[in-house]
């Protein structure tokens, strides 16, 4: 009997997905642009599963048994238009597409309305957990047609991640759905990731740890609230000699961080939605910074920063600042990322389940951590809260820790060394908890030179004065 399922676009992320599906014992035919490629997968896979091999997009198409599903986990962008344009004319009417890829859920919103109205279904799905993920248990995130989810649900469920034999897949919502949340979980990675090297940043050059020192810390963190698998690899990286010279391979790397994109797209979609994402919105600005190298190496002898100033603090209790600081703000980023998901949710007309987002995080993906179990709690507790930060176990923990993110910011900020996601996160943390903000001033401003008008505190209506004595 033929497959019902078949992937095309056999790099290293669709190599792995297909071996994985194959692994868990669903027959799959797979196909690759370079035609050569099927042919090597086939020689040194094939005996790890049912394959078929084709050749041609033809050839997939006639090696499926309908109703088919066909995986695209082609380059993200005009590639999985090219594709999709060839497949159609191939496909029978209830055949369903996905594409796997980092795909803008803009892009799969319009694919989704094409191919509905030609009688298929498209699924935009997000896959977290780099090659290593895709093979033996990814983050899936998808979205689309729910009856077409519901046919491949079997599979997509074998091959994910489980954590407490929960899989970390769960239909997300329509349309789009899938990827924008996996958008934002990228944004929620960048986020964390900077705040980590702010983390890095201070422990190596305010408290003067070795590298050594820095692999026992973030090890010893990794035991607490802060157990993530970003802080796990770091811990690796601290502990990586270098294999050409004497010294660990973390301090040859380049400061100049690049980026694909998936962040940029989540800021951007969070100035449209006017929602205040400050923390990935910084991180994405920070790998901008990081790569004006050479502009940065001419200004170090050209600017001054501060005089005449030093730690004077206790560095093992400045060290556990740092850990509680960077708690705190990876607590905004993903109350941030949720605000903006919320926002999404209503501007799109998805019903989001945050709790199930947050479970199907806590496995396969590039920021599973042990407090997603809390997040997942917290919307299971009240489906309605407004921010993560209100929330009571998170709310108390931001409580207990603040003085310690204050200290950290303080010192950063006399020291001179730049924490940009640690300081707006306790901006926003700051901003979000004041009843009032002085914005009554800034609608002032706007009402006197544009007469764009205001609204009052003390009574109904919109008003327009003439300022001044
Ligand atoms: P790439 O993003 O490097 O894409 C390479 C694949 O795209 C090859 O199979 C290539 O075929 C095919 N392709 C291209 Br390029 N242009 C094509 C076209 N016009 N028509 C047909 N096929 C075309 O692969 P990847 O790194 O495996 O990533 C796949 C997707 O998964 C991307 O969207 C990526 O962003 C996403 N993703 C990647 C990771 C990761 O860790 N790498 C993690 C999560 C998500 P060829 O062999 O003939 O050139």
């Amino acid at each position: 009997q033929k497959p019902h399922f078949g992937l095309t676009g056999l790099a290293v992320m669709g190599q792995n997905l297909a071996r994985n599906v194959a692994h868990n014992g669903f027959p799959i035919a797979v196909h690759n642009r370079t035609a050569s490629k099927v042919d090597e997968f086939i020689a040194d896979f094939g005996t790890e599963g049912t394959f078929v091999g084709a050749h041609s997009l033809k050839e997939l198409v006639d090696a499926l048994e309908a109703p088919r599903t066909i995986l695209i986990m082609v380059k993200a962008g005009g590639p999985v238009d090219a594709v999709i344009d060839e497949l159609v004319p191939l496909l029978s009417p209830g055949d369903t597409l996905i594409d796997g890829g980092n795909s803008l859920y803009t892009d799969t919103q319009r694919r989704n309305k094409d191919l509905t109205a030609k009688g298929l279904n498209f699924l935009g799905v997000g896959v977290s957990g780099g090659e290593e993920g895709a093979l033996n248990g990814p983050s899936i995130m998808p979205g689309g047609q729910r009856e077409a989810y519901d046919r491949v649900a079997p599979i997509f469920e074998a091959i994910s991640a489980k954590v407490d034999g929960t899989p970390c897949v769960a239909y997300i919502g329509a349309d789009g759905a899938g990827h924008y949340v996996k958008m934002v979980h990228n944004g929620i990675e960048y986020a964390d990731m900077q705040l980590i090297a702010e983390a890095y940043d201070l422990l190596k050059n305010v408290c003067g740890l070795s590298n050594n020192e820095l692999a026992k810390t973030f090890g010893e963190w990794n035991e607490g609230d802060l157990d993530s698998f970003l802080i796990e690899i770091t811990t690796q990286i601290f502990q990586t000699k270098d294999t050409l010279t004497e010294g660990h391979l973390v301090d040859f790397v380049l400061d100049k961080a690049a980026q694909k994109g998936t962040g940029k797209w989540t800021s951007q979609n969070a100035l449209d939605l006017g929602i205040p994402v400050t923390g990935i919105t910084e991180a994405v600005f920070a790998r901008c910074l990081s790569a004006l190298k050479d502009e940065r190496v001419a200004a170090s002898t050209q600017l001054p920063g501060p005089v005449d100033v030093a730690f004077e603090g206790d560095k093992v209790a400045f060290v556990n600042d740092i850990r509680d600081a960077l708690y705190c703000s990876k607590i905004v980023a993903y109350a941030q990322g949720i605000q903006l998901m919320d926002a999404a949710a209503a501007e799109f007309g998805w019903s989001l389940n945050r709790g199930e987002i947050a479970t199907i995080w806590r496995g396969g993906c590039i920021i599973r951590a042990r407090f997603l179990n809390r997040i997942k709690d917290a919307y299971d507790n009240n489906p309605e809260l407004a921010n993560l930060m209100l929330d009571p176990y998170f709310r108390d923990g931001l409580a207990a820790r603040q003085a310690a993110w204050r200290r950290v910011v303080g010192e950063a900020v006399k020291l001179g060394v730049p924490v940009p996601a640690f300081a707006s996160s306790l901006a926003y943390y700051d901003g979000y908890r004041r009843a009032s903000l002085p914005a009554n001033l800034i609608q002032a401003q706007r009402d006197l030179f544009g007469a764009h008008t205001y609204e009052r505190t003390d009574r109904e209506g919109t008003f327009h004065s003439s300022w001044g004595a």
